[in-house]
């Protein structure tokens, strides 16, 4: 097997084993969970998808490195928590659309909108609009959240403001993933779109404003 010698390069071979070890090692040189995350395992599986875009990767490594990388996100997690007081937060309801099972993204805002004090209801991933609306509505949430990474199921976002909508409610949706732009959150009627997770966690707050 190739040597790896960075976290990055872990995830981009797909090799949790080596990846793990070095996520130890990082916290134990008091590196901080969120720089790993955000300085290595991001690139990492940006770096896989541009070899699967050059077709030098195939499914089957783009589905290794995505474990690695969950693998790693895992290990993380905890740390990336603070301590949340049990008072009353702000809701937000939060899915990848149907057709669509990526969600390591959604996962990452998911964390960030939790440890900005949000109570963030994640419905997971291939969720359909209707379910999307139905958790809208028994939650009360005043904020719904959608990722997509595909072109092909952007168009589930739609739907899903479009049923809103039609049910008459008035929650705001905020949209996101990779393929999404500001123009395209637009075109469907959504209130807002972010490009990452800080930014998601601004927009939300200025959606409650
Ligand atoms: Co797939 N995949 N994948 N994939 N995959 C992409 C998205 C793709 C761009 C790769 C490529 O061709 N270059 C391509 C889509 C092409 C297109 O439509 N334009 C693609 C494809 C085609 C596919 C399959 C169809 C492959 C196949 O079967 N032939 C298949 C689809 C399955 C399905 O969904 N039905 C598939 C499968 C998979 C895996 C399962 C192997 C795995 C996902 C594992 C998982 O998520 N649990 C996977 C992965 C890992 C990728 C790439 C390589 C990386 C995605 C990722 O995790 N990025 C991806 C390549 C790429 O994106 N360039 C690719 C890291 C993540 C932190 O970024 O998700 O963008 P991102 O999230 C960011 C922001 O976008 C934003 O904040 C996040 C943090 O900064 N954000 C939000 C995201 N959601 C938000 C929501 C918000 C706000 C901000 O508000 C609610």
């Amino acid at each position: 097997a190739r040597v790896v010698t960075t976290l990055r390069e872990a995830v981009v071979a797909g090799r949790r084993e080596a990846l793990l070890p070095m996520v130890e090692e990082a916290l134990a040189q008091g590196r901080k969970a969120q720089a790993i995350l955000s300085e290595d395992l991001v690139p990492g599986i940006m770096d896989v998808g541009v070899l699967y875009e050059r077709k030098e990767y195939f499914l089957p490594q783009l589905l290794l490195s995505a474990e690695t990388m969950q693998a790693g996100f895992d290990r993380l997690k905890p740390l990336l928590e603070e301590g949340q007081e049990a008072q009353a937060r702000p809701k937000i309801v939060l899915a990848t659309v149907e057709g669509d099972i990526h969600d390591i993204g959604k996962n990452i805002v998911g964390l960030m909108l939790r440890n900005h004090g949000f109570e963030v209801i994640d419905l997971g991933k291939d969720v359909s609009a209707e379910r999307i609306v139905e958790a809208a509505r028994e939650s009360g949430a005043p904020v719904i959240g959608l990722s997509a990474l595909m072109t092909t199921t952007m168009v589930r976002m739609e739907d899903t403001v479009r049923l809103l909508r039609e049910r008459g409610m008035s929650q705001k949706v905020m949209v996101g993933g990779a393929v999404v732009t500001d123009a395209f959150a637009r075109s469907i009627g959504a209130d807002g779109h972010a490009a990452d997770a800080v930014e998601a966690v601004r927009l939300v707050k200025r959606l409650m404003d």
